[in-house]
């Protein structure tokens, strides 16, 4: 299914004018900020969407594929993120993991992405389970297993995994481990740790020049006791013996409870070493729930270590650290919770543009403690949807994503040519 540019257009012409509306009144209150330069920023950022998300997730108790019409091939993962581009405009690239999906020919999909505004984000490698045919087993671990031919066939399949992004016009690599140990004793920690870097260097060996690798931690489960790669500090242990291609990837759901993930993004930032993101939020653990659902202000904090620390590097916010959701939601219509967890991140990613440095700065420099919290609030608590509402409309998308996706019915269009599909994925 295509949304067509008529059908956008005739969306936002019935809502246009209580958008101008809003434009103007936060065009006037905030007279004294470049607003143009921030919808430029907000219309310039993309947010990348993983293909497992695309399907109804399922929990270790059941899976309810609810919605049907879900993607079955690459070919209709794509489709499905060409319409959440079309409706937002800022969902410009999807991550592919293998062995989810593995593209057949790489040439047609390029084009097949490129008809629909897309790129090819960060691809993802999959040693956290078996695969049907393969030798080995990654019971105990896949990078770190203490047996050298299992080690071998998890490099391989990231080399692997490496070359079939190159064949898409990928540029990264994530590697995500669930390697780790249950019970004490179980594991050298020493000898894993050894193990895992030895792994990683091979792998990053085989990375093109121009490509990064981001080295995802989490703090627990699959495995319960250790995590090999369980914190920003052993990510970056790695990440800075590996090389300068080697960076840290935050996943919002996979710290311990009440983590300060501001400050850890402050200083990865600063050490040159933050690679990316996955977005999501939860309550207890990795619940993938969708970004900005539970806790709104802590994603607004980051982004202002974001902002702040990417300014001061002069970094550009858009190219140089990979934004990309990580979600798998089992009560939700999938496409319908990504527009939400994109429309969250953008309101976040505004807010922190519209943050007062200058103030802010003062404000710490004096330890002027309550100061610097109004003016934090100030954003925060300021509604900054009709701004993220322009940069939409500038970039030919739609004033209310969910609004016009539930009118133009795409879920049952999707379910009337797909049928009650099931995508691949958790
Ligand atoms: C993991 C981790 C990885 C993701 C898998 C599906 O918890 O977040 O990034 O690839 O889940
Ligand atoms: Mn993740
Ligand atoms: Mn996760």
């Amino acid at each position: 299914m295509n949304i067509e540019q008529n059908q956008i257009e005739k969306h936002n012409d019935s809502l246009s004018t209580s958008h101008q509306r809003k434009i103007d009144f936060l065009k006037a209150d905030w007279s004294h900020v470049d607003l143009e330069s921030i919808i430029q920023k907000l219309v310039d950022f993309q947010i990348a969407i993983p293909s497992w998300a695309l399907g109804t997730g399922g929990t270790r108790f059941g899976r309810f594929a609810i919605t049907g019409g879900e993607p079955r091939t690459i070919e209709e993962k794509i489709e499905d993120v060409g319409l959440l581009h079309a409706l937002n405009g800022a969902s410009g690239a999807i991550s592919l993991h293998i062995p989810w999906d593995i593209p057949q020919n790489a040439e047609s999909l390029k084009n097949l992405a490129s008809s629909y505004g897309l790129k090819f984000d960060a691809m993802n490698s999959n040693t956290f389970q078996d695969q049907a045919g393969s030798a080995h087993s990654y019971k105990f671990g896949s990078l770190q297993n203490v047996n050298k031919a299992i080690r071998k066939q998890a490099i391989e399949h990231n080399i692997e995994v490496i070359k079939h992004g190159v064949a898409l016009g990928s540029d990264a690599l994530t590697v995500w481990l669930a390697d780790g140990s249950c019970f004490p004793g179980q594991l050298n920690f020493r000898q894993a740790f050894e193990n895992t870097l030895e792994s990683l260097q091979e792998i990053y060996a085989a990375l093109p020049e121009d490509w990064k690798i981001f080295v995802e931690y989490k703090a627990f489960e699959p495995n319960f006791y250790s995590t090999t790669v369980g914190d920003w500090g052993q990510s970056l242990l790695y990440a800075s013996k590996l090389g300068k291609k080697a960076y840290t990837l935050v996943d919002l759901g996979h710290h311990l409870p009440n983590a300060n993930i501001e400050q850890i993004v402050a200083l990865l930032l600063m050490e040159g070493k933050l690679g990316g993101f996955h977005f999501n939020d939860s309550k207890y653990g990795d619940d993938d729930l969708t970004a900005g659902s539970i806790k709104p202000y802590q994603l607004f904090l980051i982004f202002n270590e974001l902002v702040e620390g990417m300014d001061a590097k002069g970094m550009n916010h858009a190219k140089d650290l990979g934004w990309m959701i990580d979600a798998s939601h089992n009560v939700k219509d999938p496409l319908e919770d990504l527009l939400q967890s994109v429309e969250a991140i953008m309101i976040a990613y505004a807010q922190a543009l519209l943050v007062d440095r200058n103030a802010l700065k003062a404000a710490q420099d004096n330890n002027d403690v309550a100061k610097a919290q109004e003016i934090l609030q100030n954003t925060f608590r300021s509604d900054l949807r009709p701004l993220v509402a322009e940069a939409r409309l500038r970039a030919g998308a739609a004033l209310a994503p969910i609004g016009l996706y539930r009118d133009l019915a795409v879920r049952s269009n999707l379910v009337n040519h797909r049928g009650n599909t099931v995508a691949t994925g958790l």
